[in-house]
């Protein structure tokens, strides 16, 4: 699945894969050394869920192609909200700071993961950026995960929601052709949407329709970060949610996002992969 858009094991996630009681993990079997990575980083989501809920931050996760309009989002939601909720973001991409200091250009909090190689955000990546974050000012963070398509569904990060951007330039089939990111998705975002008059082969029915035959209820709202066409249907909704993320905290419960498990499935089929041994 990742081989060709440099998905690997890294550094710090062989130390990860470290077994407790297990030491035939290294036995050279790349499924279950990523097997181990996908457990510790779910615990690691865990522990990163429980700091959010202790200070009551919603947390949402965007996920698209890239150039599909993630930041631009990012900064029309936070001109129209800010002021109204408090908010804050992590940015994901492979190298620069360029989309942090977009965010920073507005007085807002960012703090820039740069993964090298990696085509996904993971929850320890997430855990290091926490500790730049103040969480206990904060009622909204954003997490702006790496553009791709396909791996980031398949990685809890701590967060509640995921939020998926297919931009009018992509196509009106991309669900369908990429079901793993969409079935994930809680809320799908049709995104440039001031460009259709220049679009005509892009039709908002069968992009419907494209969502639809995955069997998901996720929502569908068509927007303009460059225009704000739309953007309150979004805003409307982040306030709906975190409503109902704080009814669900005074009950003692929380939200887990939806992981796309086929993906997970995917990552460990790789067996061109190989490991060298790690010294116990
Ligand atoms: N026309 C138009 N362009 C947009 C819109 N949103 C983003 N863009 C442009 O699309 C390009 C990529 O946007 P960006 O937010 O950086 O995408 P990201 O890689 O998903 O974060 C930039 O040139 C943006 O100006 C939009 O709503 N309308
Ligand atoms: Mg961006």
């Amino acid at each position: 699945m990742c081989t060709d858009c440099g998905c690997q094991i890294r550094g710090h996630q062989q130390i990860l894969a470290k077994p407790s009681k297990a030491p035939d993990i290294f036995l050279g079997r790349p499924e279950r050394i990523l097997q181990g990575l996908l457990q510790k980083n779910d615990q690691q989501a865990d522990q990163n869920r429980q700091q959010f809920d202790r200070h009551g931050v919603l947390v949402i996760n965007l996920m698209s192609s890239p150039g599909s309009g993630k930041t631009a989002l990012l900064e029309a939601t936070l001109k129209a909200l800010k002021g109204e909720l408090r908010m804050a973001v992590i940015e994901g991409d492979l190298e620069t700071e360029n989309d942090a200091k977009r965010i920073r250009a507005l007085g807002i909090t960012a703090y820039q993961i740069t993964t090298g190689t990696a085509c996904h955000l993971d929850a320890h990546m997430v855990a290091q950026a926490l500790d730049h974050l103040p969480l206990k000012d904060l009622d909204v963070l954003f997490i702006e995960n790496v553009g791709n398509l396909v791996c980031p569904a398949s990685f809890d990060l701590g967060h509640h929601l995921n939020v998926t951007l297919l931009s009018v330039t992509e196509g009106d089939d991309k669900p369908q052709k990429y079901p793993v990111m969409f079935r994930a998705a809680d809320l799908l975002l049709i995104t440039k949407t001031d460009l259709l008059p220049y679009l005509p082969e892009f039709s908002m029915a069968r992009a419907t329709a494209s969502q639809r035959a995955l069997a998901t209820k996720a929502k569908l709202f068509p927007l303009s970060a460059k225009t704000s066409e739309g953007l309150s249907s979004w805003t409307d909704w982040m306030r709906r949610q975190r409503a109902s993320y704080q009814a669900l905290l005074e009950k003692g419960l929380s939200l887990k996002p939806r992981v796309a498990q086929e993906g997970k499935a995917l990552h460990l089929e790789r067996p061109e992969i190989t490991f060298k041994p790690l010294t116990l």
